[in-house]
């Protein structure tokens, strides 16, 4: 049966969004849709990250989601996080659409990113190949301007 999961983004300035995600059976790949507002134009960085907490704000959210310890990279790198969904990116008016299929990120199983929480960077996510410690890490996607937590939808 197919799984639906939404995602509402708030942060502490002027960024919202709504990601809708979609997965028709447990080996199928994840589709989300959206869009994210308010943004500077240009790429912006887009994760899970690994906690559903958002107590402190997306800060409390932690690293990216990354159950099985790999190093940071693009959305179609052999080597990644499952959380690394690389760049969305605004046009002049600011709005991000979102329409994505991965295949690392599932609704079901073990590493659900369910209850999980979607960032927003204020920069460009290098995909790990920026030659850096952090590089592989974060790909220096910088401070998270809306995330919110990933829940269960109908
Ligand atoms: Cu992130
Ligand atoms: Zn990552």
């Amino acid at each position: 049966m197919a799984k639906k999961a939404v995602c509402v983004l708030k942060g502490a300035g002027d960024v919202t969004g709504t990601v809708f995600f979609e997965q028709e059976n447990e080996k199928s790949s994840v589709k989300l849709s959206g869009e994210i507002t308010g943004l500077t134009p240009g790429k912006h960085g887009f994760h899970v990250h690994a906690f559903g907490d958002n107590t402190n704000g997306c800060i409390s959210a932690g690293p990216h989601f990354n159950p099985y310890n790999k190093d940071h990279g693009g959305p179609d790198a052999g080597v990644r996080h499952v959380g690394d969904l690389g760049n969305v990116i605004a046009a002049d008016n600011g709005v991000a659409k979102i329409d994505i299929e991965d295949k690392l990120v599932t609704l079901s199983g073990e590493h659900s990113v369910i209850g999980r929480t979607m960032v927003i960077h204020e920069k460009e996510d290098d995909l790990g190949q920026g030659g850096n410690e952090e590089s592989l890490k974060t790909g220096n996607a910088g401070g998270r301007l809306a995330c919110g937590v990933i829940g269960i939808t109908q």
